[in-house]
């Protein structure tokens, strides 16, 4: 039987050519059973997180998608340095920051446009790199200095099976601003 809801994100994913540096941070973890990496495929930043949505309303999450889109231009996104979520205390996620023009524009027309989808919390751009499945250390910081050109943004179906979470591209919307 078909699941009566899909779980959805928009995202944006970092181009193949920036991964090696990203995954040469990653072997930091290596040796840490705990610290499961992000596979390189898998590395986006999340602009929205949707939860379970009724598969119904797939075809307005493609409407918004492509309505916030053409109202942002392509910019640059930089990579800067690591840290943790949370903060403080036991950490469950190894990010990498993130900041550039659009974020927050893209982030915050998505949030009005789609008010009772999502979680309340603030948008935090970052690039989850591991996350921590049990007990292992932090390690160090890294400090990027990354850019890449934003030229679309994308609708992400995330599939959860024991192996991990498996992401489906749904849609690609074009930024035109
Ligand atoms: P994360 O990488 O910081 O965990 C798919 O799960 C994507 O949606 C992930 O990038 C995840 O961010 C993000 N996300 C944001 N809020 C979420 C939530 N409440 N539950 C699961 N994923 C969430």
């Amino acid at each position: 039987v078909r699941p009566e809801t899909v779980r959805l994100f928009y995202a944006i994913f970092v181009p193949p050519e920036l991964r090696p540096p990203l995954e040469e941070a990653q072997r930091r973890l290596k040796g840490f059973r705990n610290w499961k990496p992000t596979p390189p495929e898998q590395l986006h930043l999340t602009l929205m997180f949707l939860g379970e949505v009724p598969r119904g309303r797939l075809d307005e999450a493609v409407q918004v998608g492509a309505v916030v889109a053409r109202r942002v231009a392509p910019f640059t996104l930089h990579l800067g340095g690591t840290g943790y979520f949370p903060p403080d205390g036991t950490p469950r996620v190894w990010f990498v920051k993130a900041e550039g023009a659009g974020l927050e524009p893209l982030a915050a027309g998505l949030r009005e446009a789609l008010p009772d989808l999502g979680d309340p919390k603030p948008f935090k751009a970052h690039i989850t790199l591991a996350r921590r499945k049990g007990p292992a250390p932090r390690v160090g910081p890294v400090v990027f200095d990354l850019e890449f050109g934003v030229g679309e943004i994308t609708l992400v179906q995330s599939e959860l099976s024991k192996q991990g979470s498996r992401y489906r591209v749904l849609q690609r919307f074009e930024l035109k601003g």
